[in-house]
């Protein structure tokens, strides 16, 4: 297993509901990611809870690097599953086991390109029936007699415990050129709503680098898009992070998308409706500071309503007198009951290492602690003493996220993923 993580980027924890009137579990878990994934700019972090009569651990890795089977493939990239139970077992989720698709027009011509697509770079699952979507940010669609190269990005969705697995391109058009979708590059994040009826894919490279979010019902097909904004719009790569939640009161989940280059480079988050329309822009404060560079939901302050956590991994203290920068900051927003995050009344957590890139990955951990208030993990990839990363424990309260964190994880994972879980390996209580 030691070569799947060496590639993998970042991991997604599965852990089984607590079957009723058992305790707890205790908190002394934290998500690790591998040494390697520490040290790449797409490091993610994400815990999930799934909910089934088959209450097996298993831990999902996306690894964008990995050699899969598919002919013709050169490092096409690969999900494992790997059980903690018996920790040696990991084997690849069989999404897609096909090389190139091959053109109508003759022998060794083909239709499009997997080779370094990067699938797993992106992996996302919703909750109670279990949907994963993985996505290849990098993969090549051939447009035009098979002649131009167009990144346009795509993802895998897997139903039915892993039976059943459809493509989702949303870019894979005849919009071609980066110009338009040619280079959208769908997938670069992704977010489903946890009830597993609706997808959302940002397309970060549509028209010039403005980016683009997709909502898609899983159920209907129907598909909703952002259009084309004016020029003033280019380069702020929209649907670079994306993570669904609930910001109407509606109960069809929303999404939140980060812009981390909108608003003349201070960064910005986009929260839209299930159907795409514009609630609220919340802006960063720091010009180059990368807000919405990642983005997280938890309801951190129990209330019922959906908060939104942003981070900033750039943003640097400018009033340091340690000559500190890219210490990185997060943003805790509360929603009111208005369904309003008022920026006034957001929380700020900071890093404190120079160049540690506090906020880089965020993850909701649902209530991990059980106390009635969502928690969540910051990722800081290059903080430490030796600058290869921690991750931040961050619980909820009823004023809202805890202003230290109850854990920090130093770069760990030797890919023996159960002591992890059950030991918190590397990990401290503060
Ligand atoms: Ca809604
Ligand atoms: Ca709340
Ligand atoms: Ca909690």
């Amino acid at each position: 297993m030691s070569g799947i993580v060496a590639n993998a980027f970042w991991v997604v924890y599965f852990f089984p509901p607590l079957a009723m009137g058992s305790k707890p579990r205790e908190t002394g878990w934290c998500p690790v990611t591998p040494k390697y994934q520490l040290t790449n700019r797409f490091q993610r972090i994400v815990c999930i809870r799934v909910y089934g009569y088959d209450c097996s651990i298993w831990l999902l890795v996306g690894a964008p690097k990995a050699q899969t089977s598919q002919p013709n493939v050169t490092a096409g990239g690969a999900v494992y599953r790997c059980g903690l139970e018996s920790t040696t077992i990991c084997a690849p989720v069989p999404f897609d086991l096909t090389g190139p698709t091959p053109s109508d027009i003759g022998r060794g011509q083909y239709k499009d390109d997997k080779s370094h697509q990067w699938f797993g770079a992106t992996v996302e699952a919703s909750g109670e029936n279990g949907l994963v979507v993985a996505c290849a940010p990098r993969y090549v669609s051939f447009s035009i007699n098979y002649q131009r190269r167009e990144p346009v990005g795509t993802c895998w969705i897997a139903k039915n415990s892993f039976s059943t697995f459809d493509e989702y391109s949303p870019c894979r058009t005849s919009q071609w050129g980066f110009h338009r979708q040619g280079y959208c590059q769908a997938g670069m994040s992704a977010a489903l709503a946890q009830d597993g009826k609706r997808l959302f894919v940002g397309a970060p490279g549509s028209w010039y680098w403005q980016g683009q979010i997709y909502s898609k019902d899983l159920i209907t097909n129907d598909e909703r898009k952002t259009r084309e904004s004016p020029a003033s719009e280019d380069d702020s790569f929209l649907g670079y992070s994306s993570a669904a939640g609930e910001f109407t009161g509606d109960k069809s989940m929303d999404v939140v998308v980060g812009m981390p280059r909108g608003n003349n480079l201070t960064g910005k988050v986009v929260v839209y409706s299930s159907l795409l329309r514009n609630l609220q822009n919340i802006t960063g404060e720091q010009m180059g500071s990368y807000f919405g560079h990642s983005v997280c939901v938890a309801d951190v302050n129990g209330d019922g309503l959906d908060d939104i956590v942003v981070g900033a991994p750039l943003f640097t203290d400018l009033l340091s007198k340690e000559s500190k920068y890219e210490e990185g900051r997060v943003y805790v927003h509360y929603q009111d009951n208005k369904h309003y995050f008022d920026p006034e009344g957001r929380s700020v957590l900071d890093g404190t290492y120079t160049k540690g890139r506090f906020g880089l990955a965020l993850a909701s951990l649902k209530d991990m602690n059980r106390d009635g208030y969502e928690d969540f993990a910051v990722g800081a990839p290059y903080a430490g003493k030796d600058g290869k990363g921690i991750i931040y424990i961050y619980h909820g309260s009823a004023d809202g996220v805890r202003d230290k964190p109850s854990q920090t994880c130093d770069q760990v994972i030797k890919a023996t993923t159960n002591r992890v879980l059950a030991g918190g390996m590397g990990c401290s209580r503060l």
